[in-house]
């Protein structure tokens, strides 16, 4: 794995070095030149064909599968704006793709960049020590992740619930999918439109009067 940097006001062609320009039609900020960017990617090509992606707040918003898309492919180019957006023009000639963070306003796209720089990563063979640790991760289901606990036993007068205690297995198990599902009803109970329960993970649900909030959340599932 390998990572070219480039910095897109060394493609600047005049003496202040200036990749911006006021906007045709009027209005508020500046616009990214379409030359200085067209170069800067040329050069960071090397040549080389790769998906270009154009981080901004237009784009459809990065999550984990798409994470996974991208650890696919052999290169990807993350373009980062500043100022008001690039010129329609380069977009149009030059990118695959369009990523967003999220619903939030950023300077410009160099975090979002590196977030996915470092999600992507991640996937890649022999960056986590095990593989098993990406795939178990919270996004594997689309169910959050239960709480944790080390040692001590007692903290400040709180303690470790029983059933991790146990040593049984099977009431782990049970206890840390009851609280992954208590978790994402409250924090995320959009997740649970998407996730396949088995049978025995509905049983569970009915056992633990969960099942009528869930398949309320299902109900709406559009696939
Ligand atoms: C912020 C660029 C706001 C443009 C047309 C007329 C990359 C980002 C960014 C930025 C605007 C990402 C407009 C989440 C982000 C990024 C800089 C608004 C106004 N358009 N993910 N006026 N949030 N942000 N343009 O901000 O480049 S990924």
């Amino acid at each position: 794995m390998a990572i070219n940097l480039v910095n897109i006001r060394d493609f600047a062609t005049d003496k202040h070095a200036m990749t911006d320009d006021r906007p045709f039609g009027g209005g508020e900020g500046m616009v990214m030149k379409p030359e200085p960017l067209t170069a800067a990617l040329k050069s960071s090509q090397q040549g080389k064909a790769s998906r270009v992606i154009l981080l901004s707040p237009q784009g459809r918003v990065f999550n984990q599968a798409l994470a996974a898309e991208l650890a696919g492919e052999s290169r990807i180019t993350l373009v980062c704006g500043r100022y008001e957006g690039v010129d329609e023009r380069f977009s149009h000639r030059y990118v695959n793709d369009e990523i967003s963070l999220g619903d939030y306003i950023l300077t410009g796209g160099e975090l979002a960049a590196l977030v996915i720089v470092d999600a992507v990563t991640r996937l890649l063979p022999g960056v986590l020590g095990c593989t098993a640790s990406a795939e178990n991760d919270t996004f594997s289901r689309n169910l959050l992740k239960h709480p944790q606990y080390t040692r001590p036993r007692s903290f400040e007068g709180e303690s470790v619930p029983e059933d991790l205690l146990s040593g049984d297995h099977q009431r782990i198990e049970i206890y840390r999918f009851i609280a992954s599902v208590q978790r994402t009803l409250a924090r995320r109970p959009e997740l649970l439109s998407r996730e396949d329960f088995t049978s025995e993970e509905i049983k569970l649900l009915r056992q633990y009067g969960l099942y009528e909030k869930v398949a309320e959340l299902q109900a709406g599932r559009q696939g």
